[in-house]
């Protein structure tokens, strides 16, 4: 199930890139973007709800929809692929964890310096000054999905609050995605974990890692690789691969 050649560059790294998506918030029950009936594209048009566009034309419908994904994050608890991320941080002299999503469960489970590259829930902001609200948002209402909400007022400027999300044709943060590029040029190992690697330009990221001679390793029940030489597909669900790899690697785990 995982190589020996995976266990051993993961043993011998001085430096570990994690690259994560919605896959590994899928066993903490966060719908994926993509996952044909759970996922959050099939039951919106999450692309068209996703877009500076769309709040626009329709802030509490898109107010809404986030206040509603960041209720299930708030009732979501990290799960043993977020555990095994910050166990493995405590054997390798250099990890860097570079996350696609906007939800705080690397956080909560431990992980520090999180690169978010599409920002997060847990950060609004007004849409017209840019300023965050005085006081953080309380627990959200009972939205259910799909539900409109007015956004919050901004106190300076009247305007409405955003979420701190990067949505379709914004720049991501320029800090985060040269942090981001950085690592991935001078990492040993990269693993993704639970992303399907349509969305760019954070997709680029395990492909600059395995352009600089990388061993790059893909955790996805679908995963599927092309390159061959130096790139293994583990195909499970993180919660259980992880684990595994770290225990091969490094012995029994403490999580
Ligand atoms: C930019 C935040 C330009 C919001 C997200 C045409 C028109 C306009 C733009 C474009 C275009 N063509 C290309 C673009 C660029 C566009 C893009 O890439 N579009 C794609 C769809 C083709 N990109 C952008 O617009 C980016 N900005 O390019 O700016 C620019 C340039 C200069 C100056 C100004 C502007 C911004 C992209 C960011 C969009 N925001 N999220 C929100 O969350 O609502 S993207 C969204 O999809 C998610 O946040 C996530 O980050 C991303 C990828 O999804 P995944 O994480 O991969 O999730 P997915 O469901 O797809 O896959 C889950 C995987 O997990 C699956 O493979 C599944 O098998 C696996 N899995 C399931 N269970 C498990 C598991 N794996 C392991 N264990 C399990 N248990
Ligand atoms: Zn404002």
């Amino acid at each position: 199930m995982i190589p020996d050649a995976l266990i051993n560059a993961v043993r011998d790294a001085r430096h570990i890139v994690i690259f994560t998506g919605a896959g590994v918030s899928a066993e903490s029950g966060i719908p994926t973007f993509r996952d044909p009936l759970t996922g959050l594209w099939e039951r919106f048009d999450a692309a068209s709800l996703a877009t500076p566009e769309a709040f626009r034309a329709d802030p509490a419908l898109v107010w809404g929809w986030y206040e509603w994904r960041r209720m299930k994050v708030l009732q979501a608890e990290p799960n043993p692929a977020h555990r095994a991320i910050v166990e493995l941080a405590r054997h390798v002299p250099h990890l860097t964890l570079v996350t696609q999503n906007v939800d705080d469960l690397h956080e909560r489970a431990g992980s520090t310096d999180v690169l978010h590259l599409h920002g997060s829930l847990h950060q609004p902001r007004c849409f017209t000054c840019g300023k965050p609200p005085e006081e953080p948002l309380g627990t959200p209402d009972e939205p259910e999905g799909g539900r409109r909400l007015q956004p919050p007022q901004c106190e300076r400027c009247g305007g409405h609050l955003r979420p701190g999300v990067v949505w379709f044709g914004e720049s991501l943060p320029a800090y985060q995605l040269d942090a981001a590029f950085a690592a991935a040029k001078d990492c040993d190992v990269l693993i993704s974990i639970g992303t399907s690697g349509f969305v760019y330009p954070a997709a680029e990221v395990p492909n600059l890692a395995w352009q600089a001679g990388a061993v790059v390793a893909h955790v996805n029940p679908l995963a599927n690789i092309s390159r061959g030489e130096r790139e293994y597909a583990l195909a499970g669900a993180a919660g259980e691969t992880l684990p595994m790899l770290i225990e091969r690697a490094f012995g029994r785990t403490g999580s």
